[in-house]
């Protein structure tokens, strides 16, 4: 692979934890190019479908570009004026703590730091939180109670090095490809097994060697049994737990009661025996064990007990931050860990250190100079779009983050910004959050902005930027020092540049340090621009005092007080909300393989929306036959906080009684499709982390009377409509929609979607009885600006073939006109069909084309197609299609 060139730019890919390296540039001709970076230790080069699409995100459509009040555009001074002036006047009235912030893993470290050290110690209230609640926080919370302080271990290269990898509650196949194929590659060359513990048949359980589909909730009795087994055949590691840990007694004991037999695990967890024996065999024969854990795991109510179930067991082992053994937490965000760096949670200082102990709040205070110290937590997420929601905190900033979807409970979190007397977003485009923004902020985007982040192995890498920034578009960090300098903290808030934050943010890790915190910079402290400039990626920590020392705790020394790990004795709880009879299913979300959480940018490229291109619901055949749903029905879902509404797809990948919806489909994209009106409140006690795995659900057919689509270049969002969805294409965009009115009154209402100022230009055919209706709009060249056809329910005409005459922007042919009107492809071309491979643009009639001319192997299909071949994550799909397909070929 071509190292880099000198027009490329290295930079970091701006969406999940793996943490990429990209290579950037802006070719000749003004296009954007990037590709993987061959010489970044996170993917060697290689980039997963959202990776590779990034150059497609950097559109000017959709963006904020100058300030705004109330909907207006401003200068940038008189909308700062107003934030600081409006801050400052709520906190001198009601006190520090009628205001807050809610953030984002998205910022970079250094608008990170001034953003917390602006809130806890200057304005002088804890009230700063950010979307790693919802993400991260179980696990932060499960490193400080075992570790001492919020440690991850491990590092990448344990991937290759582990003899077994057990995946629980995550699907990394699609939410972390690139540390997947790593962890394949490891068991091609070194026959390393997968074990995969998800109540969902997930494609990273599709390839794994044994899946363990347990209820859900239930992996601390899980883990609890392996613990119980690890003692009970003396696979521990006495000596270890010994010299290097303190608790044991208390939690072999807890854990022995919770699940005294393997048989009685695999009642409570919903599993059959023997591949609960199988895990727990394996587990206790195999030295280099990872365990690799996420969201199924995170977000729950119990998520910080599961975390610390897990921990116990490695403990047992003896194996915390062993070459290829440790518990493994993977973050969500591109900028997740820094976050934790640099204290953006409530209840965290920078830098490591807490609320819990007052030295380390004075440490900080004094380090900062600060005015207004913040000495206790603030409000967590749920907490604080509570007290917004009751008036206890009057003015809030979000900063990249769009809780108006993603928060739990989101009706409520709406409410609350309604009535909210000040708030303010910033953001890059415009989005469900940013509606109640009475000030929006411009904030640059990625390729425009210019800092550092950290990967899920604490690793620090640059995000650099390659195009210019637009003229009013201004960087969170300096946006965040403009506002501290109106209110007041000019001096402490005067940084040049990111790398003069940076310069501090170091200092501060290594400030009175002495060894009480491992997250050390020390070594980063007096960095010099240049330094900065040229920055490669490396791991935390970086104290003056000795070399780098990537894994951390090998050593078996631990950050609490005696030194010792604590093994936290856990006990398996019932699920925070049981099925009950108003609702007797259970809802899980979580990601697709191609989008990335609200859709903000990956909802903008038509080949990542093509693989799932509308919002859909999955359940098991039997639920679908108990409520009367066939495939593609439209279901109405409720759960006791809200509803939505999503086309059903019946997979028996989902264990009976257990529902799947994705979490992507906000406002922007469909109609009351997304997870968070319907999504729990309840949070771990321990984390504050709420339970977005598991809620009571009900769910029911909704009667389609008609349907329709319109294919348009115009960006619409229709309202009326019982459910719409949206998706981009080359050209413009599909509406999918249907309803429960009559059909007749289903045209007329689609019918008001049609572009009004086309109407010169439109053909149409009504059937007589308004049941049916298509419609054509062209532009002064006769080309194809927008299709619209309704029809009843099952009765819509395929429509894929409008697509290419969209996109073609050329005159239609009589024929092709006559086409629309009798709703009737041309001719019949071989469309691909539903994209399966994003990286290559590959459709499941191209596979099964392939398959009809003798491809049986993955390998043939990616030699003829290239599918499959870049970042695999669409392998399991492609391997059931050929199994599919050679079926249909043998018959
Ligand atoms: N494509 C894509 N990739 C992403 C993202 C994205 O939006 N899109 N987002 C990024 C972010 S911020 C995050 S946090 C990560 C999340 O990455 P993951 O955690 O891997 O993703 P999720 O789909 O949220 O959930 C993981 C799995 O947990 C399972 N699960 C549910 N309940 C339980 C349970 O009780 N026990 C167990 N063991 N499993 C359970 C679910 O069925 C699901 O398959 O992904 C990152 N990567
Ligand atoms: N039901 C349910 N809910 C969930 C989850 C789940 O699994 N189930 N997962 C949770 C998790 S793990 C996460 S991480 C959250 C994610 O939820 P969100 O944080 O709400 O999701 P994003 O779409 O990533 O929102 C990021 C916003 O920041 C903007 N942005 C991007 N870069 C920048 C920047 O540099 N500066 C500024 N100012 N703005 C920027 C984007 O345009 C976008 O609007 O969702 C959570 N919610
Ligand atoms: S795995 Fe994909 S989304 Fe994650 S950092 Fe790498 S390229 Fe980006
Ligand atoms: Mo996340």
């Amino acid at each position: 692979m071509q190292t880099r060139q000198s027009d490329e730019v290295e930079t970091t890919c701006p969406y999940c934890g793996v943490g990429c390296g990209v290579l950037a540039k802006v070719a000749a001709d003004g296009a954007i190019c990037v590709r993987g970076d061959p010489e970044h230790p996170a993917n060697f080069g290689k980039l997963c479908s959202k990776g590779l699409a990034l150059s497609e995100t950097m559109a000017r459509d959709g963006r904020v570009l100058h300030p705004e009040i109330a909907g207006e555009r401003v200068e940038w001074n008189t909308a700062l004026d107003l934030v600081a002036r409006n801050f400052a006047d709520t906190i001198a009235q009601h006190g520090p703590d009628a205001v807050a912030f809610y953030i984002s893993g998205q910022l970079l470290t250094e608008d990170y730091y001034v953003a917390n050290k602006l809130m806890k110690g200057f304005i002088g209230s804890g009230n700063i939180d950010t979307n790693s609640r919802l993400c991260m926080a179980s696990s932060v919370a499960g490193h400080r109670r075992a570790f001492g302080e919020d440690i991850v271990p491990g590092l990448y290269d344990d991937f290759d090095e582990a003899d077994l990898i057990v995946l629980t509650g995550s699907n990394a196949a699609w939410c972390h490809p690139i540390l997947y194929q790593r962890m394949l590659t490891a068991r091609r060359v070194r026959g390393t097994k997968i074990i995969v513990i998800d109540p969902r048949r997930t494609a990273t359980a599709d390839e794994s060697d044994l899946h363990l589909p347990l209820d859900p909730g239930t992996d601390v009795l899980l883990f609890n049994g392996l613990l119980a087994h690890l003692a009970r055949v003396g696979a521990m590691n006495e000596s270890y737990v010994a010299k290097h840990t303190s608790g044991f007694e208390a939690a072999i004991s807890l854990a022995l009661a919770d699940a005294p037999s393997s048989e009685a695990v695999a009642l409570g967890c919903g599993l059959p025996v023997a591949d609960v024996r199988l895990f727990y065999d394996l587990f206790a024969a195999t030295e280099r064990a990872v365990t690799v854990y996420s969201q199924g795991v995170n977000q729950s109510a119990h998520g910080t007990d599961k975390v610390n179930a897990i921990i116990n067991c490695h403990l047992a082992t003896g194996s915390i931050g062993k070459p290829g053994a440790g518990p493994f937490s993977v973050t969500g965000q591109p900028n997740a860990m820094g976050g934790r760096e640099v204290g953006g949670l409530a209840n965290q200082l920078a830098a490591h250190m807490g609320f819990e102990n007052g030295e380390d709040v004075d440490r900080v205070a004094r380090f900062w100079r600060a005015r207004n110290m913040a000495r206790t937590s603030g409000l967590k997420a749920v907490d604080m779009f509570r007290a917004v929601g009751d008036g206890r905190v009057r003015a809030i900033w979000i900063m990249g983050t769009n809780p108006a979807v993603s928060m739990p409970d989101s009706s409520r979190v709406r409410a609350a910004l309604k009535r909210c007397d000040f708030v303010v977003v910033s953001d890059v485009v415009r989005t469900d959050t940013t509606r109640f923004a009475d000030v929006l902020l411009p904030a640059a985007a990625w390729g425009e902005k210019d800092g550092t982040v950290t990967n899920s192995e604490r690793r620090l890498s640059r995000q650099r930027p390659f195009v210019p920034t637009p003229a009013e578009v201004r960087a969170d960090w300096r946006i965040i020092c403009d506002v501290a300098s109106r209110m007041g903290f000019a001096d402490a808030f005067e940084y040049a540049d990111p790398a003069a934050i940076f310069r501090e943010h170091a200092s501060l890790s290594a400030f009175e340090n002495n060894g009480a915190r491992l997250f050390n910079l020390g070594a980063l402290a007096a960095i010099s621009n240049g330094d900065y400039e040229t920055f490669g990626p490396r791991h935390w920590p970086q104290p003056n005092e000795r070399p780098d020392d990537a894994r951390l705790l090998a050593g078996g020394r631990f950050q609490t007080p005696d030194g010792r790990a604590r093994f936290i004795p856990v006990r398996q709880e019932g699920v925070a909300q049981p099925a009950n009879s108003a609702f007797p299913l259970a809802l899980n979300t979580g990601r697709l393989r191609d989008q990335w959480h609200t859709m903000t940018r990956t909802g903008l490229v038509p080949r990542l929306m093509a693989n799932a291109p509308s919002p859909v619901v999955e359940l098991h055949s039997r639920d679908a036959a108990e409520n009367e749903m066939d495939e593609g029905d439209l279901a109405y879902l409720a759960t006791p906080y809200g509803f939505a509404r999503a086309k059903v797809r019946i997979n028996d990948g989902q264990k009976p009684g257990q529902v799947f919806l994705p979490i992507h489909w906000s406002g922007q994209y469909a109609v009351n499709a997304g997870t968070g009106p319907l999504a729990s409140p309840v949070t771990d006690p321990f984390s504050g982390q709420p339970e977005l795995k598991h809620v009571p659900l009900r769910l029911r057919r909704e009667v389609k009377a008609w349907e329709g689509v319109l294919i348009s270049r115009r960006d619409l969002r229709p309202t009326g409509f019982v459910h719409w969805s949206r998706h981009k294409v080359e050209g413009g965009w599909v509406y999918e929609l249907c309803g429960t009115e009559r059909p007749d009154q289903g045209v007329l209402l689609a019918k008001g979607l049609l572009d009004p100022a086309g109407r010169a230009q439109r053909v149409e055919y009504d059937d007589r009885r308004g049941q049916a209706y298509r419609a054509a709009v062209t532009d002064q060249n006769g080309a194809l600006m927008e299709a619209l056809f309704v029809a009843r329910s099952q009765q819509l005409p395929p429509y894929s073939w409008l697509l290419a005459l969209l996109a073609a922007r050329a005159p239609l042919s009589l024929q092709e006109r006559m086409a629309v009107l009798s709703g009737q492809s041309p001719k019949p071309a071989l469309q691909a069909g539903r994209i399966v491979c994003a990286c290559f643009n590959v459709g499941e009639n191209q596979l099964a084309e392939a398959v009809m001319a003798g491809s049986t192997t993955l390998d043939q299909i990616g030699k003829l197609l290239q599918a499959g071949t870049n970042c695999g994550s669409c392998r399991s799909e492609i391997r059931k299609l050929l199994h599919e397909n050679s079926l249909q070929a043998a018959e």
